[in-house]
């Protein structure tokens, strides 16, 4: 098959810059990957919907790069591509072979449908750099999983790219004390939040409460 000159720019982009020498500053730490750019809302979050893996990540101060020649100035980054297991299965090889020379510490890979195959061909490709999949449909949690011994994935449940987001981090965070520090202060302020509604529901009662609420 003959591959499109748009998509053989992206792969050869991808291979150029595993080629070269940038520092761990530089480059981003966490790749996003998506089978398509209608999983955008679920990988990366929505206003009208949940919160999504951009939405943790900005949370805990990363930035995503868009331009390697011009970083973002936060010292943890991610970049996002749509990568397709089926339509641009070339891109997907490539970006898996190329991710850890290109300074990626870990990649989150999501996509749906039954034949979600992203995230375990990324893992299996890339291994043994870490990859947390996301099934975007709970009918692509099977073909998410559903890896053959020797051959591993970490996943999340379907939907849940914010949890992916932080088991990324968490896996940085064994490097990096700064974001260790991080992720403890967002779970005390997870326990805080639940700590100020228990009260106010325990010494409010359950109809002014839910009066409160609207
Ligand atoms: N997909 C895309 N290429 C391979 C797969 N499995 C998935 C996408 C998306 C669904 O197919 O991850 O969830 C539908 O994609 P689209 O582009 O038709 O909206």
């Amino acid at each position: 098959m003959t591959r499109s000159q748009a998509l053989q720019e992206l792969v050869d982009e991808l291979e150029a810059e595993a080629q070269r020498d940038r520092s761990d500053e530089a480059t981003p730490d966490v790749g996003i990957i998506m089978g398509s750019d209608s999983d955008l809302d679920v990988m990366m979050g929505s206003e009208e919907g949940r919160p999504g893996a951009y939405d943790a990540l900005t949370e805990l101060g990363f930035a995503e790069t868009t331009d390697l020649e011009d970083p973002p100035e936060a010292r943890f980054t991610f970049e996002t591509y749509v990568v397709s297991a089926h339509r641009t299965p070339e891109l997907m090889y490539t970006y898996a072979e190329t991710a850890a020379d290109r300074g990626l510490e870990v990649v989150i890979a999501g996509a749906g449908g039954k034949s979600a195959d992203l995230p375990n061909m990324t893992a299996s490709i890339a291994y043994p750099l870490p990859v947390v999949g996301v099934p975007v449909q709970e009918k692509s949690v099977a073909s998410v999983i559903g890896m053959p011994q020797g051959a591993p994935i970490t996943a999340v449940d379907a939907g849940k790219s914010f949890n992916a987001a932080l088991t990324a981090v968490q896996i940085l965070a064994r490097k990096h004390p700064e974001l260790d520090e991080r992720l403890q202060a967002y779970h005390n302020e997870l326990q805080t939040e639940v700590a100020h509604v228990s009260r106010e529901l325990h010494e409010l009662g359950t109809p002014a409460f839910e009066d409160e609420r609207g």
